[in-house]
């Protein structure tokens, strides 16, 4: 045993030591960076640090290749030792697998732009999909090779020595157990502890496509109480898309805002020539439309066939009647932080629309309800959530997440 170790600590046994400590330091930081990034409550936190943070995963998980190359070099030598050691090989091979895909679908995702939508969306379930299997494997990995739980394994071996010689014929095999036990202990923990995120993300990113029951469920939590309820055109309900097929993730820089026919309202001010101001009731009257589009966030996920039903920006715009001293569309959100804006041709497109409701119902709270700005042609941070206000300027203005690093151009 210690013969082996101390083989391991020479020459090529060194280098794998080595590369298997950089390659731990790599997935340590990988895993941080990559679960505050998902991680819905530092998205407000850390604002700007996030974009930092990004990079830093992007840059790291980038490196990550070298040490999977350079073990590859060293592979074959490394396999005909362990042809004794069928799990070590396991473990090799689900290690190695592991990394190859996570740095294959997160180039896919970090070159979101170069491959689109769709494909950027399975990188993404991948990414995640590995990210939910690895960890928990890769944590149980460690624990258990640790020094405090590898000293009684020794001892176990000795005392098995120990009692083989006692008991030639005897009973060594109970010692096994206790390592074992230890290890299976480990194991229920890590499912226990890992398990509920687990299924909760593996139930809404390949459970319900088609949508339904997540946003049921955000529609039955929905906090807003705005009456009366708008009524759905015969293009909403049911849905000339058919229904979205995918699942919207709720992003928010602040608290969910709620609101009531008290505290909401709808104004248009700036450069036009007659500023407006709805309350809920006279915003429900207005003549709305319905159209079928497809919504794409930067960070790789997409919801398809949405149909939404409200007013066309363009039309909003038209009532108030823009100066011919504006220049950009500046959106505001309801939660008092979060803006962005349009170019006046931008604004202009037929599809920018300020919509009511989603696939014939109410938007809920969570996904920017009572009322949010639609951009199918621009990546969704255009799509300001709980939008109450649009002022017209005469400069330009950089919104929320372009001041915090994401491209001014949002064209998807
Ligand atoms: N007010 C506000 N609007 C927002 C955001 C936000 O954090 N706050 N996030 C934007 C981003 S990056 C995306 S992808 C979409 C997400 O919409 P959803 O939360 O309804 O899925 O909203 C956009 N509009
Ligand atoms: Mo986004």
């Amino acid at each position: 045993m210690s013969g082996f170790i101390d083989r391991l600590r020479k020459g090529y046994g060194k280098k794998l030591v080595s590369l298997h400590t950089w390659n731990g330091w790599i997935v340590v930081i990988l895993a941080l960076t990559g679960l505050i990034l998902v991680g819905g409550f530092w998205r407000g936190v850390l604002g700007e640090g996030r974009v930092w943070l990004k990079w830093l995963h992007i840059v790291v998980g980038v490196a990550s290749i070298l040490p999977v190359i350079y073990y590859l070099a060293l592979a074959g030598k490394h396999w005909k030792q362990l042809k004794q050691k069928p799990w070590q090989r396991f473990n090799v091979l689900v290690v190695l697998a592991l990394l190859l895909g996570w740095f294959g679908s997160g180039v896919l995702l970090w070159q979101f732009r170069a491959v689109g939508p769709s494909v950027s969306n399975t990188a993404l379930a991948v990414h995640d999909l590995l990210t939910w299997i690895g960890l928990p494997y890769i944590i149980y990995h460690s624990i258990t090779r640790v020094k405090w739980l590898k000293e009684p394994n020794r001892r176990t071996i000795k005392s098995e020595r120990a009692a083989a010689e006692l008991h030639p014929a005897g009973a060594p095999q109970s010692l096994y157990t206790r390592r074992a036990f230890i290890r299976g202990a480990i194991g229920i923990g890590l499912a226990v502890t890992v398990g509920p995120s687990f299924l909760k993300w593996l139930g809404s990113s390949l459970g319900s496509i088609g949508g339904g029951q997540t946003i049921d469920k955000l529609i039955e939590n929905d906090t807003n109480e705005l009456l009366p309820a708008p009524d759905p055109l015969p293009d909403s309900a049911p849905p000339i898309g058919g229904g979205a097929t995918g699942n919207f993730r709720v992003y928010t820089v602040t608290p969910i805002p709620s609101f009531s026919n008290d505290n909401w309202f709808f104004t248009i001010d700036g450069l036009v020539n007659q500023a407006m101001k709805w309350d809920w009731k006279q915003f429900v009257a207005l003549k709305r439309t319905v159209q079928v589009s497809d919504f794409h966030c930067v960070t790789g996920w997409s919801v398809y066939k949405n149909t939404w039903e409200g007013i066309p920006l363009k039309e909003l715009l038209k009532m108030a009647g823009v100066q011919s001293g504006a220049e950009t569309v500046k959106l505001y959100s309801g939660d008092g932080v979060y803006t962005d804006t349009l170019t006046l041709e931008q604004a202009d497109m037929d599809d920018v629309m300020v919509a009511v409701m989603h696939d014939g119902k109410p938007i809920p709270s969570d996904l920017g309800g009572p009322v949010r700005l639609v951009v199918p042609k621009m990546y969704a941070y255009k799509s300001v959530k709980w939008l109450n206000r649009i002022e017209l300027i005469d400069e330009e203005h950089t919104g929320y997440w372009e001041q915090r690093g994401y491209s001014k151009d949002a064209w998807v």
